[in-house]
């Protein structure tokens, strides 16, 4: 994972518009926001997910900038009054208290258009029109009402009611709030691939379910038992503001084994497929042993 991160850096840094250009303070918070120290998990699965299917590294970069600025985006989003609320992330001070409130919406608003318009029309991807058809298709679903936006609407209605809600309805916020953008992640390169064969499709998709409920069920036993330092967010974030977690609704020891149920299910998915797919392997192991 880790030599992908001066990769992706350098791919970022050359999508984003430049400080300079008008409006200079908008592009500011963008590159603010994207090119803090985040994990880039996301851009990761990328490049292994490519990997695992031969596709050549160089036709990865858009895909990979294109998820992490939906990532970035719904971060900014996220960390806003109406929203969580937050001050810090990755940290330091989140977008809308470095700039301001407003800055930070249209700087969100602007990195989701970008991340399509990359998918469009990145030269570097060499894309047929139909495979850049179900690039941006499969993207746009994962972070829409159906994917990211919808789990952040339904995380927020269960924050605001009061209402304990069942861990039926708290698998469907994660599966929609994170767990859909790391699938469109994963399952994206394969779309530069013309020949997938239905095991290997559906493989795929059990592989990216199942890594993306770990990592959340992960990210809220950081949330629990973490400090603010190492997350580089504020640890009990999630607990102070009464937000459904799995820890909250199982304790830690029941959520630890659950992650390491997903685990387990998704490393088996893998078996179908080659040596190519250790990658994969070892990102969904950094994903369920991480400390930030
Ligand atoms: C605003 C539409 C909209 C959606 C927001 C991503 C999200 C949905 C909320 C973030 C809140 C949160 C902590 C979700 C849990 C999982 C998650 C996305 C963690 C942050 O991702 P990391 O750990 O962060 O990959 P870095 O900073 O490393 O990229």
């Amino acid at each position: 994972m880790f030599q992908h991160i001066s990769r992706i850096q350098s791919a970022l840094d050359t999508r984003l518009p430049s400080a300079d250009a008008n409006p200079q303070r908008l592009h500011q918070a963008i590159r603010y926001a994207v090119l803090g120290n985040g994990k880039r998990v996301r851009p990761a699965l990328v490049y292994a997910s490519g990997l695992a299917f031969g596709i050549d590294i160089e036709r990865l970069d858009g895909i990979a900038c294109a998820v992490e600025m939906i990532h970035a985006y719904s971060l900014i989003h996220d960390d806003l009054p109406a929203m969580d609320n937050d001050d810090l992330r990755r940290g330091r001070a989140t977008c809308h208290i470095e700039f301001d409130e407003a800055t930070a919406i249209l700087a969100g608003d602007a990195l989701q258009v970008l991340a399509f318009e990359i998918l469009a029309s990145d030269s570097t991807i060499q894309a047929t029109a139909e495979q850049r058809l179900e690039l941006v298709k499969l993207l746009s679903h994962a972070s829409g009402t159906f994917g990211m936006a919808g789990g952040q609407y339904f995380d927020l209605a269960a924050t605001n009611s009061n209402k304990e809600i069942s861990f039926k309805e708290l698998e469907q916020i994660h599966a929609l709030k994170t767990g859909a953008l790391i699938e469109a992640a994963i399952r994206m390169p394969a779309f530069l691939k013309n020949n997938l064969n239905e095991n290997e499709r559906i493989n795929l998709e059990i592989f990216s379910r199942e890594i993306g409920i770990a990592f959340q069920i992960q990210d809220d036993i950081l949330d629990e038992i973490g400090d603010t330092e190492t997350l580089g967010k504020n640890a009990g974030a999630d607990r102070e503001l009464g937000k459904a977690t799995y820890p909250a609704l199982l304790g830690l020891d029941k959520s630890r084994e659950l992650r390491d149920e997903h685990f387990r299910i998704a490393l088996e998915a893998l078996e179908q497929f080659p040596t190519e797919a250790e990658a994969l392997r070892d990102l969904a192991q950094f994903i369920v042993e991480r400390e930030q």
